[in-house]
């Protein structure tokens, strides 16, 4: 698992806040909720890319649709292919990305990332708005677990030993950002989904901070 804390600068920060309203407006924000019960997730999402993930009464999956307005995902904005490339060291470039919106009182039970094909493939995960105090354990989910907090512009990768490493958002914090006008939290995360061979090329442009401020956790 590696952490980039501050690897999107401010305007990169703002740029993808445009990129997100602009994908929100286009492809709604959902409400998951979880398989068999039904339950409502306290976070609200939607997707870009080919694929997006999307959960109900009747399970966890990938597809190519909007599950209420039925259209296709929109495209993936330049800054995250770049991003991907920049981060995941792996071939092909992201099939899905997942935006969560995290209200002030959201949160994300303790799981795994499992309904990808492609587990040598890592989940690039970028963070926008208040802080959080993110939460990992190991590849049982009754390992120990610690914590530590993801800030805005901060880029976690799971990959690797840690690509199935139970994790989960304890808690947004608040007054830790003057990102998102609303408050709140917006994390991305970039994943290969269920097919291969995509053609698409990354963007050239990186605003982004140098690996010399990497860590690995
Ligand atoms: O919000 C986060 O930082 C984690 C999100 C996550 O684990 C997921 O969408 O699977
Ligand atoms: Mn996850």
């Amino acid at each position: 698992m590696r952490l980039r804390p501050g690897y999107l600068d401010r305007p990169a920060q703002e740029a993808l806040v445009a990129a997100v309203s602009e994908l929100i407006a286009q492809a709604p924000l959902f409400t998951p909720r979880m398989p068999k019960s039904g339950q409502p997730f306290s976070v609200r999402m939607t997707n870009c890319g080919p694929l997006g993930w999307v959960s109900d009464q009747t399970g966890y999956r990938y597809q190519t649709h909007h599950p209420v307005t039925g259209t296709p995902w929109p495209p993936m904005p330049a800054i995250l292919l770049a991003a991907w490339a920049d981060l995941a060291g792996y071939p092909h470039p992201p099939e899905a990305c997942l935006v969560n919106v995290y209200t002030p009182d959201a949160r994300m039970g303790l799981h795994q990332d499992r309904d990808e094909s492609d587990f040598a493939a890592p989940v690039v995960s970028l963070s926008l708005g208040q802080t959080c105090r993110f939460r990992v354990g190991g590849t049982a989910r009754r390992d120990p677990t610690r914590s530590f907090r993801l800030a805005s512009g901060d880029a976690l990768v799971l990959g690797g030993d840690a690509r199935l490493a139970f994790h989960g958002v304890d808690r947004i914090i608040c007054g830790t950002s003057t990102l998102l006008p609303d408050g709140g939290r917006i994390n991305l995360t970039l994943r290969r989904g269920e097919s291969a061979g995509m053609t698409q090329r990354p963007a050239r442009q990186r605003p982004f901070s140098t690996p010399d401020d990497e860590v690995t956790l």
